[in-house]
């Protein structure tokens, strides 16, 4: 399998983003598609930087790069249909619309986050939006995404849904229990593999057989392709595509998307797994937003002014939901535990924690 390394030319020191194909894309949908990036940018930004504070408590994965999957996928789905998506999961969460206030207040753990405080950033869900939630379990996310499919083929109710986990996730049995049923029933979901080149520091050709996770799905009979994850249109055309085919009938769909991380599996890593030039060259030709920016800009679509201001309106909403998360109350300790599935522990449960 190849390595995010392999792709690396040898004189690859100044680069410039590479342009993507808008030529089928509104002006208007490109611009939405931007804004949303930069908002996921900014709010992953801030909220990274509140975690090494200590004033956001835990780890966090920040989807950094990676934000053109969640978007050019969730800008081809309906309102109504649904994406479950894994540990890493911001991009896909605003994408689906939940609000960057909920979002921030979970994430602080306050009463009026998504999960009322209790869950945390590995725990967000929007059921109203269609957000099934993150996913603290590697692949489970599809399976997730499967049980909605069902749901919808069962009822008729023409959703459609997405399943996104990573290329760890794509060598874990379960994900292949679930294209498997998928494609055996003709269910309505689509798979979407982050193939950031790594599983916390494993990259990807240590771990994984094969010429790519795209054709390791071919086998299942479904349609499947490996994707520019970092090109936002090249995702929303797929996904357009395969949302049409669900819909219609026609079953299941694989996307593996290309992509990169630029920070590390979580706030405050030291890795030492790859190095600063192979960050820098993906972020330099293969920075989703740079990209975007860039294709728009030379077609005189933006100016560099018209990007500060998206950036700065931008800004303004990522600060609102930082004021409104410090301020809200954290969950009453009267009432944390209800509706929380779990243990109850009582005093002797665990005797060699004293001994
Ligand atoms: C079932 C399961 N096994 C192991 C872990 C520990 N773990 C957390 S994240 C991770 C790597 C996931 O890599 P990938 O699926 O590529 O997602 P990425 O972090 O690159 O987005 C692992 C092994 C887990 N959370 N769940
Ligand atoms: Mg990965």
């Amino acid at each position: 399998m190849k390595s995010h390394t392999d792709v690396i030319p040898e004189d690859a020191t100044e680069v410039e983003p590479a342009p993507i194909d808008l030529s089928d894309i509104s002006l208007d949908l490109a611009m939405s598609q931007l804004a949303q990036m930069v908002l996921i940018r900014l709010f992953e930004l801030r909220a990274a930087q509140l975690v090494t504070t200590g004033e956001i408590f835990g780890g966090m994965h920040a989807s950094i790069g990676q934000e053109a999957v969640a978007v050019g996928v969730i800008s081809a789905l309906e309102p109504g249909d649904r994406a479950a998506a894994s540990h890493r999961s911001h991009h896909v969460a605003l994408a689906k619309g939940m609000p960057p206030r909920t979002m921030m207040a979970e994430l602080f753990g306050r009463e009026m986050g998504s999960a009322r405080g209790r869950g945390g950033h590995m725990h967000m869900a929007d059921f109203d939006r269609g957000f099934l939630g993150s996913n603290g379990i590697v692949g489970a996310s599809a399976g997730l995404a499967l049980g909605s499919a069902f749901a919808s083929a069962y009822r008729h109710d023409g959703r459609v849904a997405v399943g996104f986990f990573g290329d760890g996730g794509a060598n874990t049995g379960r994900v292949w229990e679930f294209v498997n049923l998928a494609a055996a029933w003709s269910l309505p979901v689509i798979f979407v593999c982050e193939n950031n080149g790594y599983a916390v520091e494993t990259r990807i050709d240590q771990s994984m057989a094969g010429e790519s996770i795209a054709r390791r799905a071919e086998g299942f009979g479904l349609p499947s392709h490996q994707a520019d994850g970092q090109d936002v249109a090249a995702m929303y055309r797929l996904t357009r595509d395969a949302a049409e085919r669900a819909r219609s009938g026609g079953g299941p769909t694989f996307i593996e998307a290309l992509t990169y991380r630029h920070q590390g599996h979580d706030v405050g890593e030291r890795g030492k797994y790859r190095t600063a030039e192979e960050i820098a060259w993906w972020e330099a030709r293969f920075d989703p937003i740079r990209r975007l920016r860039g294709t728009l800009g030379r077609a005189g679509a933006l100016s560099d002014e018209e990007f500060t201001r998206l950036e700065l309106r931008m800004e303004e909403v990522v600060s609102d939901a930082v004021d409104y998360a410090e301020a809200a109350q954290p969950p009453d300790p009267a009432t944390v535990a209800d509706n929380v599935t779990g243990l109850v522990i009582e005093e002797g449960d665990f005797p060699w924690l004293n001994a």
